[in-house]
């Protein structure tokens, strides 16, 4: 199993797209693990996004995801890393698939309404950022026979 971390970001929030999300999410076949909503501080933000520091962007994407609430989730399942960007669509919504949650949702690159690891060490490194240890839960999907 692996583990990666999903963030609906404030305009996710504010759209009232929390349980679309989460929805899609779960009837793929991933499993929540952790979830929580939280007002992001500036400090957690730049951490989040460090690998951005000194881009042009970076100053309105810090405060885009400070500006309201978000969704801070770590999802589960085999290769889930993979199937969540894969569900989530490119990261310019104009260049994003219909049927992903950017392509379907999203209009422009500084909105992009989620946020979701890219590789494992960018996924523990995130989860680490926003989750301690042990408000990550363990249980059993009714259907993971049937998944797997
Ligand atoms: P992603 O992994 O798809 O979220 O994309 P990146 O890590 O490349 O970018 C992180 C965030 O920066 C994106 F979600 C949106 C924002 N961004 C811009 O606002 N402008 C850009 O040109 C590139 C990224």
């Amino acid at each position: 199993m692996e583990r990666t971390f999903v963030m609906i970001k404030p305009d996710g929030v504010q759209r009232c797209l929390i349980g679309e999300i989460i929805s899609r999410l779960e009837k793929k076949g991933l499993k929540i693990v952790a979830m929580k909503m939280m007002k992001i501080e500036r400090d957690l933000a730049e951490r989040h996004y460090a690998e951005h520091k000194g881009k042009p962007f970076f100053e309105s994407l810090v405060s885009y995801v400070t500006s309201g609430p978000v969704v801070a989730m770590v999802v589960e399942g085999k290769n889930a890393i993979k199937i969540v960007r894969t569900l989530v669509g490119a990261t310019n919504p104009a260049e994003a698939a219909p049927g992903t949650i950017r392509g379907d949702f999203g209009m422009e690159v500084g909105r992009n309404v989620i946020h979701a690891s890219d590789s494992p060490e960018s996924a523990e490194r995130e989860i680490a950022l926003f989750f301690k240890p042990d408000e990550i839960v363990e249980y059993r999907r009714i259907d993971e026979d049937w998944l797997y």
